[in-house]
């Protein structure tokens, strides 16, 4: 096919450009008609040595070629940037007749569960909940609670410190029990009525609980380094043991709900009461029934640490009790390795919701 032929030029163009798969191949076919040394180019150079009289109509049958090969390449264009947008859709096409994904019922932690249940417990007994910080001034964790200069419980062995220090000149810590919020609810109690303390007038009580995370150096199959606590703190004219003891059995039996338990007081010792007592319960019947089980320490609060909360411990006393709703979560539900509650494992966590 002789290419000296304008419309043999056009037919093998608009064949090529027809033929070309890709936006890419496309350009190279137009480079061959229409490029600096394409056909079309070739073509127009060849009038030159035509004689004068004939430049006239090859030049308008070279012209009309080249638009005719210029309309080929954009239907072609056109045709694969369509090609392209179907394939597109359809790559991405949204079958609005299958079913949604789920996105799956979630479900509290079995210890936000507890602790939700401990908090409605202590509620309905007219205790209040108090939250606060987990990081510590030494005075807060150890020395308000009558903890001696030289405790090991201030010991690195034992808490967790931050790099910074208080007012003193004394690293923070990581609160190794929540009492340090109980120290703060009351004596902002205090400070509330010192009026009436000082025209010595009756201070309403201090009925709180103070859930929350606490930290100590500990770790292996029932210690983690992170843990929780709650702390109860009832402080009046004339709170005994008595009420202790009611109050804490009147707990266990709404937490367990059953009333078929024993519960034993037995003498201990902490720095921050006295005296001091751990809190036993042993189930009449069920899965765990007739072993003690230890699930509280408690005791009558210490006058040096009333008198740290800003009340005299001459008109003030009353109780206080920790325990450990991490494992009380466990005793519920039948679990017997504390590192699952921590490690958030949603083959163990889903069985909660
Ligand atoms: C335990 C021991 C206890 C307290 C915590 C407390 C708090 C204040 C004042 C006095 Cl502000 N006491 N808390 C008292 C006795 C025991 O917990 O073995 N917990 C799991």
């Amino acid at each position: 096919m002789a290419m000296t032929d304008p419309d043999n030029l056009v037919a093998a163009a608009s064949a090529e450009f027809e033929a070309a798969p890709t936006p890419a191949e496309l350009e190279n076919a137009k480079a061959r008609y229409l490029g600096r040394s394409g056909g079309v180019t070739e073509l127009l150079k060849s009038l030159a040595s035509l004689p004068a009289e004939q430049k006239k109509t090859r030049g308008a049958e070279i012209n009309q070629a080249k638009a005719r090969i210029e309309a080929a390449l954009h239907a072609r264009r056109e045709a694969l940037a369509e090609a392209e947008l179907e394939a597109q859709l359809k790559a991405q096409a949204l079958d609005v007749s299958l079913p949604g994904r789920q996105r799956g019922a979630g479900g509290l932690h079995p210890v936000s569960r507890t602790l939700e249940r401990i908090e409605a417990i202590f509620a309905s007994m007219g205790f209040d909940v108090a939250e606060g910080p987990e990081i510590e001034t030494d005075w807060m964790s150890f020395t308000a609670l009558n903890n001696p200069e030289n405790h090991p419980a201030r010991s690195m062995q034992d808490t967790f410190y931050v790099d910074l220090k208080d007012a003193e000149g004394r690293w923070l810590n990581l609160r190794p029990h929540t009492s340090p919020m109980q120290v703060r609810y009351a004596r902002a109690h205090a400070a509330k009525y010192a009026g009436l303390q000082a025209r010595g007038e009756r201070v309403p009580e201090i009925r709180v609980i103070a859930p929350g995370r606490v930290y100590r150096v500990d770790s292996d199959a029932t210690h983690s380094p992170m843990f929780h606590q709650v702390e109860g703190l009832w402080i009046g004219e004339n709170v005994s043991f008595k009420d202790l003891k009611v109050v804490f059995t009147g707990f266990v039996r709404e937490f367990f709900e059953t009333a078929d338990f024993d519960v034993r007081f037995r003498p201990s010792f902490f720095p921050f009461t006295e005296p001091s007592a751990e809190i036993d319960i042993a189930f009449r019947s069920g899965p765990l029934a007739g072993k003690w089980l230890e699930v509280a320490g408690s005791g009558q609060v210490h006058p040096s640490v009333v008198r740290n909360f800003g009340l005299d411990p001459e008109h003030h006393i009353g109780f206080a009790f920790g325990m450990g709703p991490d494992r009380l979560a466990m005793l519920r539900y039948g679990i017997d390795d504390l590192r699952l509650m921590f490690d958030g494992d949603l083959r163990f966590l889903s069985q909660f919701r």
